[in-house]
């Protein structure tokens, strides 16, 4: 079996658990199994770049962390990839920053983890890069003269030809993902728009998964990312899951809460949510005092003025709806800036008939997939989900709707209540199904088996 070589912006380790989510826990299997190493920001900054390697090694995984300078978390993380390539890339042009320091820091911190990386990388290993900090990661590897098999997974969307040409220098980029032999989208509509974006713009070939630009032809595919299902089911049973369901369901007494979990993120449609929520109990005058939207959101990002804003405007959005209609003895949103350990989100998911996830744009959502998978089985609770989530093409039978419209909210929530117990079971059903079969270990052994199948490229044939 060939050593896995994982690189992302930053790595998770084992020791850490309880906060591992399902993507650390399958990718620290892969990394165990194969012996391999994960590379990535140690998350710390120090006053002159040394390159110096923090080794670490716990439950059989070996982590490889460094550490970057503060203008390298200025310009590369909080910059290009947070200001620039999160909101283009959530199709949010008018939040994109574009500045060539960003660019330089990004393009200063990749040539940092080539060079630092090299060193460790041997012949036979296989390397899988991550997501939108680390796109030209495989070129700069190339340029050293590695010929691995090389993958690169993109966790984000990937935006359409049209607001990806705003980008300054957009072609070099994505030229930069030629080097890799097999890149990843959660999508068949992320995939697509990256083939329009090589055809259009770079007069690139498509004939099937492969993709050819001048003598590089690469294989790009749809694999979308699942959870640890089946891991997730039991811990909806486990006893931390219970305590809290126990205690959010005598708090509520006969009220039905609406769930909402998502990192504080504006491609979340946080505000649209509480907008369609608000719409819904001006419709709804009968279920005042009957129904409790729950929105637990802990803050990320919070270098980024965005997200600064974002968070201001949840918060006196929350205090207005409140204001305007709670009750001595009834507040109709709850809402929540604390992170929660996994067996007590299972818990929290559990105890509401109503999962809301309703992005304005994301990858996948993993939160969706959570959400079905911590259901009673005999009497699931109903999601409603956002038509622009990477998991609608997946979750065909939540309720879909267009997170911009607070009226298909409040009808979506208003149906959901409504709901019989015998379509709840058979909309559960059929999305536990897709939850179970594609889960986070399909995903990565099918990744994975790609890359491994391929033959290595060799050095002089490396795109330069
Ligand atoms: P995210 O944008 O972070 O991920 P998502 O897929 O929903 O979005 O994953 C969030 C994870 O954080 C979930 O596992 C969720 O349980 C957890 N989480 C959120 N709020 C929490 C809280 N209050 N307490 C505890 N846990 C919390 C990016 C992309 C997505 C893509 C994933 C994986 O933006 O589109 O699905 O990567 O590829």
């Amino acid at each position: 079996m060939s050593r896995l070589i994982v690189i992302s912006n930053r790595v998770s380790r084992p020791g850490t658990s309880g906060s591992q989510g399902g993507l650390a826990v399958a990718l620290s299997e892969a990394l165990r199994e194969s012996r391999g190493i994960w590379f990535g920001w140690s998350g710390e900054t120090t006053d002159h770049f040394t390159g110096q390697i923090g080794f670490s090694e716990d439950q059989g995984v070996k982590t490889a962390t460094i550490d970057l300078e503060e203008q390298d978390v200025d310009e590369y993380y909080n910059g290009y990839a947070n200001k620039t390539l999160w909101p283009l890339f959530h199709f949010r042009i008018d939040l994109a920053e574009y500045a060539r320091d960003f660019e330089g820091g990004y393009n200063r911190v990749n040539q940092r983890f080539a060079d630092t990386v090299s060193p460790l990388v041997e012949p036979d290993d296989i390397v899988w890069v991550h997501d939108y900090h680390m796109i030209p990661l495989g070129q700069m590897l190339r340029q050293r003269g590695h010929g691995n098999r090389m993958g690169f997974f993109l966790h984000i969307p990937w935006p359409p030809t049209r607001l990806l040409v705003s980008l300054p220098h957009h072609t070099k980029l994505v030229q930069t993902l030629f080097a890799y032999d097999l890149v990843g989208f959660h999508t068949e509509e992320w995939l697509e728009s990256f083939r329009h974006y090589v055809e259009r713009e770079m007069g690139g070939k498509v004939a099937g998964d492969f993709v050819t630009l001048g003598d590089r032809t690469i294989q790009a595919i749809a694999c979308p990312i699942g959870i640890n299902a089946r891991e997730f089911a039991a811990a909806a049973d486990s006893a931390e899951a219970k305590a809290i369901y126990d205690q959010i369901r005598a708090s509520l007494r006969q009220q039905a809460m609406i769930v909402g979990v998502d990192r504080l993120d504006y491609s979340k449609g946080l505000e649209e949510r509480f907008n369609g929520y608000a719409r819904f109990l001006k419709d709804h005058p009968e279920h005042h005092r009957k129904v409790v939207l729950t929105q637990i959101a802990p803050p990320s990002r919070e270098d980024v003025g965005s997200y600064r804003q974002i968070r201001a405007t949840l918060d006196s959005l929350a205090g207005r709806i409140n204001g305007e209609y709670s009750d001595v003895d009834w507040t109709p949103i709850r809402y929540v800036n604390q992170g929660y350990p996994r067996d007590k989100l299972a818990g929290i998911y559990r105890a509401a008939p109503i999962g809301l996830v309703t992005p304005l744009r994301d990858g996948m959502n993993l939160v969706a997939k959570e959400y079905v998978a911590a259901q009673d089985p005999d009497d699931p609770g109903v999601l409603i989900l956002s038509r622009f989530a990477g998991a609608a093409m997946q979750l065909r039978d939540a309720l879909l709707i267009n997170p911009y419209s607070p009226e298909e909210m409040s009808d979506a929530i208003q149906r959901a209540l409504a709901m019989p117990l015998d379509e709840r079971r058979r909309r559960w059903r059929a999305m536990m199904d897709s939850v179970e079969s594609q889960d986070i270990g399909w995903w990565r052994a099918d990744f994975t088996a790609r890359l491994t199948a391929l033959r290595d490229v060799e050095p002089d044939r490396v795109p330069g």
